[in-house]
């Protein structure tokens, strides 16, 4: 059986973060969306990201989720090579992921990078606005983003504290 050509890109600048982002792609996986998880740096491996990033559409990814902590820039930079959507993950850091945030969201106007949560939460959000992003050509996403939200809404309405 031919294997799907991954729709989403998830690269982050270290293998530190692969922990926290792990989070990202098990929700990718959940929703059975083609996607492939990827180590390079804005600041360490400055050409393969650019390489990566710009070869991305051409090689059928469609949202890429970027990932990095500290003076995060990845995001920013992965956004200057392709007019995908980007949405930028800020990992958590020394300074609380606080400096990560800031990095990642205060984006020239021109060049846009969605920005999610800090940590885990934005990992599995990023997954799902990517979903989001897919859905609005793809209808039987928009279906199971309908029944996912539906079991998170049964979660609470059923839950009882001990
Ligand atoms: C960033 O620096 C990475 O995204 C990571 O969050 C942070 C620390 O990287 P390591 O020193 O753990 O490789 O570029």
């Amino acid at each position: 059986m031919a294997v799907a050509k991954p729709r989403v890109a998830v690269i982050m600048g270290s293998t530190s973060d692969w922990p926290t982002m792990k989070a990202c792609s098990e929700t990718l996986e959940r929703f059975g969306v083609p996607h492939e998880s990827k180590v390079s740096s804005a600041h360490r491996t400055p050409a393969m990201t650019a390489e990566y990033i710009s070869s991305a559409e051409g090689r059928g990814i469609r949202v890429i989720i970027a990932a990095a902590g500290g003076a995060a820039h990845l995001a920013g930079v992965c956004a200057a090579h392709t007019v995908l959507p980007v949405l930028g993950v800020p990992m958590p850091s020394v300074l609380d992921g606080i400096d990560s945030l800031l990095s990642t969201v205060q984006m020239p106007g021109g060049i846009p990078v969605g920005t999610l949560a800090i940590g885990k939460a934005g990992a599995k959000n990023a997954a799902l606005l990517a979903i989001a992003i897919l859905a609005t050509s793809d209808e039987s996403l928009r279906g199971a983003l309908k029944d996912f939200r539906a079991e998170q809404e049964a979660k609470i309405r059923s839950a009882t504290l001990g």
